[in-house]
Parts: structure tokens; C-alpha cells; sequence
């Protein structure tokens, strides 16, 4: 039986998917409200898949629970926020969870964790915990890290099919834990050691941040002095070894706005090009604001009321608004007190988040002159003909309506 600890966006779905492949799985979280509304048959959060794929894992016998469980595999999947101030992360939910997990865990259990960490993490804060508690690491407990790599939006899909990577310190652990992910995962599993492991999840996700940050700063470079980026991106894009992202209003998510840091706060002399590329992703709401403030000047705009900003998740079709870049936004204008006065809209957020929040897109467009596309989500993409008479200011590259303003 496998204990998944942490249902949240990660330990949820991966629960699920275990679940329905034929796995016993009992998904545990300290949230007795999250374990409630999981028991009563509902999702937690929307995803694509996932209230099909859960309804298979509860036919399967799924449980939820607060309690941790007397097993022999654990998945810990809970969060790793990380110090703004220092940017290093904070391993404090996992090593939580750890030991939780050895007051209940079988002689020779395997702990996974699959929560995103910095290289260094298990070694330095993991393995000190488990030995204090007197446990011998490699035969009354095994480590393992198997960091995921699923993208929010799709991520049913790559549950099933993503290559993965498992770290463990014996070869045997690894190849065990590999056949329980192999349950689900037709992509092809590596197993390596636990540093290695630790290392290429942050790589893979600072990779996407620096290329990102690359496609941030052309899109300054083109608007200084006249050029179109998407155009040259497109072009540029078509050399076989030339792959550049796009540029947007800033970099959200808990992953790619977060994990390339703890690169950063740990080698701090060394890793530049990850420091400037992540002060260039950050910069880019106050560059959108900006343009928003030239924009609404050679349009003779002065009222901020007749502002309407579309979009408050991180991207788009999800609705996790975990350092979103409107919400950066938002709280950037706040310090400049008129936060309150633009409008502001996003489909996936039901509930009031920010001051002056519509929660109807007519009501949103009819009440503005220029509309900011800060997301693109489906809805604005299949509803373009509705912005038609407005000014509209897209960030996204989506609207394809004459005289639309760029980044
Ligand atoms: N973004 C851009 N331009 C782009 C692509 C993305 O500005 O060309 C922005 C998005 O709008 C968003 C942010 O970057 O604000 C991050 O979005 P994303 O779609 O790039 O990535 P995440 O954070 O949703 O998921 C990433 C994925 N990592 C990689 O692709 C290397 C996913 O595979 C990881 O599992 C996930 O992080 C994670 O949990 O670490």
C-alpha cells in the first residue's frame, strides 16, 4: 500500500493516476477540510482529466485521510516554499512530514519525496532528521526523490506518458519505486542518485526561466526601438537549433518563478546569468504597467476606472493564481494607491481575490475602454470579436484584431 502525504496539485493527480492503475493508495493531508471535500467525491482544484480520472481512482478504492498510515511506501508531496530574502528554499513541510511519517512507518519503509527541493536538500536536512531519530538510513529506511514534472493544464496527459527521474541510493530501491511509477508512467523512467535527481529537476525548470527571460528582453529590445519579437521569434524559430520561448507579462507559477532561486541563494557568486534572468522575468509587470501608462496617454485616457485588466491566473486555462504577474500588478499600483480603481476579471476566479473584481465578461468589456490581456485563456481567444471598438493592449500575443497594442 502506498501513503501519499500532501494532496495538493502535485500529490493529488499522482494519487489519482497510482489509484486507477491498480495501485492501494490512502492519500493523507494535514487540511481536514481539503480530506472533507476529497471524501464527499469533489475535486479540489480544476484541472483537465481530473474529475474523470479521480471518479476511476475512488471506483478503485481510493481513501483519504488526515492520518498518516502503517506502510511500507510513502509519497511526500508537500510544499517547498522558498525565503524571498535569502531565496533558498525551506524544507520545513517536508521535514515535517518525514517525521511524521517514521512514527508510524515499517522497518525497511521507502520514503519518497517528490516536492520539489534544492540540490543538497535531502542530504542536508532529510538524513540529519532520520538519524537523530535513530534510524539507519539503507536498511531500517529508504530515501528516494522522484521529483514530477507534470505542466498545470495538462497534466492527466503527462502523468501518462513524461519521462521521469528517480533518485535513490541503492540501485535495487530505485528500480522498486520505479516499477510503482511505471504503473501509470509509459515514459521512460532513469534511475540516478539522489543529488542528481534533486539537481535536474531545478535545471529543467531554470532552463525554461532563463529562455523565457531571454524572450522578456528582446521584447524590450524590439519595443525601443520599433520591431516586432513575435515576428522575429517566429523566424528565428524556424533555424533547426533555435527554440526562444515567448515573452509575456511576467513569470508565475510556484515553479518556474520559484525553483531557479534556490540556484541562486546557493551559489550566489556563480550562477549570474540565472540571477539577471530572473530580475528580468520579475521586471515585466512594472514593464506592462508601463505601457499601460503610455498607452492610456496617446489615447487621451486619464481614467483609471475605464481600465479593465483580463486574467488573474499565472497562465492560462488553470486556476492557480500562485505569483501571478496581474496580481503583481496589482499590488505594485496598490503601493501607488490606485490599485482599487482598474477593472478586473479572470473565468477561473469564482471568488473576490483583488478590489474590484467583475465576474461576468459582458459586465467586464462593457464597462472599460482598454482592455489588458494579462492571460490567455480560452475564452478571450473563442470572444475576440467582443473587443472590437475597444482598446485592447495584449501581452499575450493572442488577439489578432487590427491596431491591438504589444508588448
Ligand atoms: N511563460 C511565458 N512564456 C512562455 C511560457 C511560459 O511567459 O513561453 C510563463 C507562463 O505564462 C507562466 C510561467 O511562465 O506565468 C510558467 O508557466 P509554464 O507553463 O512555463 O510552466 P509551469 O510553471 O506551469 O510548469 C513548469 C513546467 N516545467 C517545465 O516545462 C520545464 C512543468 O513541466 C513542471 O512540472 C512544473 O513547472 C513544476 O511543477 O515544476
Amino acid at each position: 500500500m502506498v501513503n501519499v502525504i500532501g494532496l495538493g496539485y502535485i500529490g493529488l493527480p499522482t494519487a489519482l493516476m497510482m489509484a486507477s492503475h491498480g495501485v492501494e493508495v490512502i492519500g493523507t493531508d494535514y487540511d481536514e477540510n481539503k480530506v472533507k471535500t476529497l471524501k464527499e467525491g469533489r475535486t479540489t482544484f480544476k484541472e483537465k482529466g481530473l474529475d474523470e480520472l479521480f471518479d476511476k481512482a475512488v471506483k478503485s478504492g481510493i481513501k483519504f485521510t488526515t492520518e498518516y498510515q502503517v506502510t511500507d511506501t510513502y509519497i511526500i508531496s508537500v510544499p517547498t516554499p522558498y525565503d524571498k530574502f535569502t531565496k533558498r528554499v525551506d524544507a520545513k513541510y517536508v521535514v515535517e512530514a518525514v517525521k511524521d511519517v517514521l512514527k508510524v512507518a515499517q522497518k525497511g519503509a521507502i520514503i519518497v519525496i517528490e516536492s520539489t527541493i534544492s540540490p543538497g536538500t535531502i542530504h542536508k536536512f532529510v538524513r540529519p532528521v532520520v538519524e537523530e531519530l535513530g534510524f539507519k538510513i539503507g536498511t531500517d529506511i529508504h530515501l528516494v526523490h522522484a521529483p514530477e514534472r507534470i505542466i498545470p493544464g495538462n497534466m492527466v496527459y503527462e502523468l501518462l506518458h513524461n519521462n521521469r527521474t528517480i533518485g535513490a541510493d541503492e540501485k535495487e530501491i530505485g528500480e522498486k519505486i520505479k516499477n510503482l511509477y511505471a504503473s501509470f508512467c509509459g515514459g521512460e523512467i532513469v534511475v540516478t542518485d539522489i543529488r542528481t535527481a534533486e539537481m535536474t529537476k531545478v535545471v529543467e525548470n531554470t532552463y525554461r526561466a532563463v529562455n523565457i527571460a531571454f524572450a522578456n528582453e528582446l521584447a524590450k529590445i524590439c519595443r525601443y526601438d520599433g520591431m516586432d519579437v513575435y515576428e522575429i521569434i517566429k523566424i528565428c524559430n524556424m533555424h533547426p537549433r533555435v527554440n526562444i520561448l515567448q515573452p509575456g507579462p511576467g513569470v508565475g507559477g510556484h515553479c518556474i518563478s520559484v525553483d531557479p532561486w534556490f540556484l541562486v541563494g546557493d551559489y550566489p557568486r556563480i550562477a549570474k546569468v540565472i540571477d539577471e534572468s530572473m530580475k528580468t522575468n520579475d521586471g515585466m509587470p512594472e514593464f506592462v504597467l508601463n505601457r499601460i501608462y503610455e498607452i492610456m496617454k496617446e489615447n487621451n485616457m486619464k481614467d483609471l476606472t475605464r481600465v479593465g485588466l483580463y486574467g488573474l491566473t499565472y497562465k492560462e486555462n488553470v486556476d492557480d493564481t500562485r505569483e501571478s504577474p496581474t496580481i503583481q500588478m496589482l499590488e505594485s499600483m496598490d503601493r501607488h494607491l490606485c490599485g482599487h480603481l482598474v477593472k478586473v476579471y479572470d473565468p477561473f476566479i469564482k471568488d473576490d481575490i483583488v478590489d474590484n473584481q467583475v465576474h461576468d465578461f459582458d459586465e467586464f468589456i462593457n464597462g472599460v475602454d482598454l482592455v489588458v490581456i494579462l492571460v490567455g485563456h480560452d475564452e478571450i481567444k473563442n470572444n475576440m470579436d467582443k473587443l472590437k471598438g475597444k482598446i485592447v493592449f495584449d501581452t499575450r500575443n493572442v488577439c489578432s484584431l487590427d491596431g491591438v497594442y504589444k508588448l
